[in-house]
């Protein structure tokens, strides 16, 4: 190990326990497919894609050429009243990649700002139809939509939304989908629990349709631990939405690109929203690029209710779009295609399945879900200290060389979609020890 030439302190790290980890700090220093090293030279095995976003792998030739590549020939352009060819040709692609109908891409820089700028989206396309007056905006509890101020309003984690959450005050929230009485240990979609979404007509009631923007929620909730929707559940939600003129958004930042099987959870369940966030997987992780995908309707109405000659959505950020990041999405999607990483997810999904549930009894598990190559395992926490045990799992799995991501007591798992069968079983295996020594 090389000795460290440079201070923790100044480092403000973000979503840490700063303290915690300067005395006893995890330093990566390199990584390479499904491998990062970590500073004392050790291997450890990427459970968790970074922070969901690396699916084609790490430092991928062909995405790190084109980076660097594009490093050389146009490092930025402005993007306001300006366009460099890669932004058009990565908003192409993605959009090639989405269900039909949703053909218009904006970019931003991170999952935060897509969330953001989509629900702007929303209120700026109700304005130009003459609907201004539709302004609250749903979300679902124990949602994330990242960190922004629009994102901690709809999203809904307490201690994300504690000290900040409620400045947006036209903001409503449908119940969240877990039941451990009812779905513990389903595999992919529990059967019970579609009317849940039959509360938007409560809410609906409540506000008055014609106050109504928007609805946001993750088709699958991720960081709060992998919600997978009850069967029916989001066509239910979309059934409502038509009914009374709501947009429906999918926050697809960690569902995007494969990772349950198809481009777009969208396209897995089957059901269409008018909007879709995405983030992380667009680049594997490579260069931060972000966007929202939005159907033509939304799109004509917000830009065709201008004057030609006018600036139609005042939204935009320095980089939306950079050249670095559009060299990396094009590179990456293409990489995608050539190794057919959506249908390998997909075709690897069931013996995923079948060795998460393997750990059924292990420790003190209480909870296993699953869908695509994502899976959430619950543990029972320890009494009054919740996310002890969690964080003592993620430290042992790290320890022995697995890289896990845990939130309070859940364990998640999102490996990158090209992930062996040998590599799942290594994972299980390590979290098995791991929830036994925990126990
Ligand atoms: N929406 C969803 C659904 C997300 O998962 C964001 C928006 C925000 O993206 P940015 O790029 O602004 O971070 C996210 C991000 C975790 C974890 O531990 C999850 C995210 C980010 C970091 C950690 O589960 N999701």
């Amino acid at each position: 190990m090389t000795p460290r030439d440079y201070p923790l302190e100044p480092f403000w790290m973000p979503f840490t326990a700063n303290r915690q980890f300067k005395a006893a700090p995890r330093i990566l220093v390199s990584a390479r497919d499904m491998h990062y090293t970590a500073e004392d030279g050790r291997s450890i095995l990427d459970g968790t894609a970074g922070l969901w976003c690396v699916n084609a792998g790490h430092c991928r030739p062909k995405i790190v050429e084109a980076i660097r590549r594009q490093a050389g020939t146009l490092d930025y352009s402005p993007l306001f009243q300006m366009g460099h060819p890669g932004e058009f040709r990565a908003a192409a692609l993605v959009a090639q990649l989405a269900p039909a109908g949703l053909d218009h891409v904006f970019f931003a820089n991170s999952g935060s700002e897509a969330v953001d700028t989509a629900l702007k989206i929303a209120l700026a396309c109700h304005r130009a139809r003459g609907e201004g007056h539709r302004n609250v905006l749903v979300g679902r509890e124990r949602g994330y939509h990242g960190a922004g101020f629009g994102g901690i309003s709809v999203g809904g984690i307490p201690a994300n939304r504690k000290a900040f959450g409620n400045l947006l005050a036209r903001v409503d929230h449908l119940p969240h989908t877990h039941n451990l009485e009812r779905n513990a240990y389903s595999r992919g979609q529990p059967a019970w629990g579609a009317h849940l979404a039959d509360d938007l007509e409560r809410v609906v009631a409540l506000h008055d349709p014609s106050n109504i923007a928007a609805v946001i929620v993750e088709p699958v909730a991720g960081s709060t631990g992998v919600l997978v929707p009850p069967k029916g559940y989001l066509e239910r939600l979309r059934a409502i939405c038509d009914k009374h003129g709501l947009l429906l958004i999918f926050d697809e930042v960690i569902t995007g690109f494969g990772r349950t099987g198809h481009a777009f959870a969208a396209q897995t369940f089957g059901v269409t929203p008018d909007m879709i966030t995405f983030a992380k997987g667009v680049t594997s992780g490579a260069v931060p690029l972000a966007g929202v995908i939005v159907s033509r309707a939304i799109h004509d109405a917000v830009v065709n209710s201008a004057p030609p000659d006018t600036v139609e959505l005042f939204h935009g950020y320095t980089y939306s779009g950079h050249p670095l990041a559009t060299a990396a999405a094009e590179a990456t999607l293409a990489l995608y295609h050539e190794e057919k990483l959506f249908d390998r997810a997909r075709e690897l999904a069931p013996y995923f399945e079948q060795a998460v549930h393997s750990l059924k009894g292990a420790g003190r598990v209480i909870d296993i879900r699953n869908f695509g190559l994502m899976a959430g395992i619950e543990i029972e926490p320890q009494a009054g200290k919740p996310g002890a045990r969690g964080y003592q799992a993620f430290l042992k799995c790290f320890e022995k060389g697995v890289m896990t991501r845990v939130t309070g007591d859940i364990i998640a798992l999102s490996p990158p979609l090209i992930i062996s069968k040998g590599q799942v079983d290594e994972i299980v295996a390590t979290l098995a020890a791991v929830l036994r020594e925990i126990a």
